[in-house]
């Protein structure tokens, strides 16, 4: 079989499922050839087809897992909310603050203020720092614009830092996110626009993959959720959700009713929305980042979400606001010594779950023939190492669609 590429000598952790399994297996001396991007073979040297490579890269036993992917970030905003973080520190309170217009309102403005090129000149160093780290793709969401021009800018930003750096990109149009001041007291007059004005432009030029929305207490009711749901579905695009993060409005189920990829957060998620959630595939991304940095202390159900089998993926959620994060590593410490996940859940959920949480499963999350040959290489021995260090970096290469 001739190949442009392949990869020998490699530990490799192909993330493929394989029901029973428990721990992360790993294929010793194994191997990996690719042509045009894609994967044509994985699996142990003993078992390779003969192959003829243009170009072979002996891996010299590192273990070999696919490219990570980062399925929740608010990755592109312009400014930070630094200040804020150290007036909080000492005592003023996040109430106080947003009426001192600071808060998510804050981002909103500068958001605004800045023009396309500057919100991808100021994602690009948050974005590289998750490329160090052997992340493949990325999803962005907007809804820090929360005008029809604003989100669309936020878009095309994220859109572009996919040109601007050799990884994939999806897009969450978040229009839902906040309720911009313009529109104080009016929520459902802001909701009709999301769903009469927003959703209609950014289906039409093609800038989201799928529709998100806040629904919480600060952000928006169950039944303007569902608005929002109704009108990405007359577009067809897939919905997600921001649930149960502060409180409990039975976001995950109706996302579950709506055949949502995902449900994300969820530490105050109950019995009948795993039971939805499981129902209907929809994966559970937990941000263990924003858990930390807000110093929650209620852990998402994850007995429950294991036990019902919902697939549980894990995220940055890179935002100036809860969890200004940008390394996926420590995502995956924090899901172990926060949320108590195995080595084998941290892992899965960068990869395996987390593509499903984007609809991408058909195309990277795992090594297996056929699709995109996303590979992140490590100085590491285990799985393991890649959960238990916090703050180092034990990538050595990474591999995108082949290259
Ligand atoms: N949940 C969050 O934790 C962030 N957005 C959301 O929907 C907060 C975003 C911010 O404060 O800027
Ligand atoms: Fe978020």
């Amino acid at each position: 079989m001739r190949c442009d590429r392949l990869w020998t000598g490699a530990r490799i952790a192909t993330l493929a499922k394989h029901p029973g399994e428990v721990g992360v297996a790993v294929i010793d001396n194994g191997v990996i050839a690719a042509s045009d991007g894609r994967i044509l073979h994985v699996g142990p040297a003993s078992e390779a087809p003969a192959l003829d490579a243009v170009e072979t890269i002996a891996c010299d036993d590192r273990l070999v897992t696919p490219g990570l992917i980062d399925p929740h970030t608010h990755i592109v905003h312009a400014g930070d909310r630094a200040l804020e973080f150290e007036q909080r520190l000492t005592g003023v309170s996040y109430e106080e603050i947003a009426r001192a217009g600071g808060g998510i309102v804050s981002t909103m403005r500068a958001t605004r203020a800045a023009s396309e090129a500057e919100l991808v000149a100021s994602a690009l160093p948050r974005v590289d720092a998750l490329i160090a780290e052997g992340v493949t793709t990325i999803e962005v969401k907007s809804g820090y614009g929360l005008t029809t021009a604003d989100e669309l800018k936020m878009l095309r930003a994220a859109r572009a830092l996919g040109e601007a750096r050799p990884l994939r990109i999806a897009t969450s149009f978040l229009g839902a996110h906040a309720l911009p001041p313009e529109f104080q007291g009016n929520a459902d007059a802001y909701i009709r626009i999301v769903c009469e004005e927003m959703i209609p432009a950014v289906a039409a030029k093609g800038l989201a993959d799928a529709v998100d929305a806040f629904c919480e207490g600060i952000g928006f009711t169950a039944a303007q959720t569902e608005a929002v749901f109704a009108a990405a579905r007359t577009h067809s695009l897939p919905v997600k959700l921001h649930a149960e993060q502060l409180s409990n409005l039975h976001g995950a189920a109706l996302a579950a009713k709506f055949g949502a990829l995902s449900a994300d957060h969820l530490e105050h998620l109950d019995d009948a929305g795993i039971a939805a959630m499981a129902r209907a595939g929809t994966v559970a991304t937990l941000l263990p980042g924003a858990y930390y940095f807000t110093r929650e202390t209620k852990a998402p159900p994850i007995a429950g979400l294991r036990a019902a089998g919902v697939p549980i993926a894990l995220a940055t959620d890179c935002n100036p606001g809860t969890s200004p994060l940008t390394s996926l590593l420590l995502a995956m410490n924090m899901g172990a010594t926060l949320f108590r996940l195995t080595v084998s859940e941290c892992l899965a959920g960068v990869t395996r779950e987390a593509a499903r949480a984007l609809g991408l499963l058909g195309e990277t999350g795992t090594l297996e023939a056929g699709k995109s040959c996303d590979l992140a290489i490590w100085d590491v021995e285990s799985p393991a190492e890649l959960v238990y260090r916090m703050g180092f970096n034990p990538l050595h290469a990474r591999v995108w669609k082949g290259r």
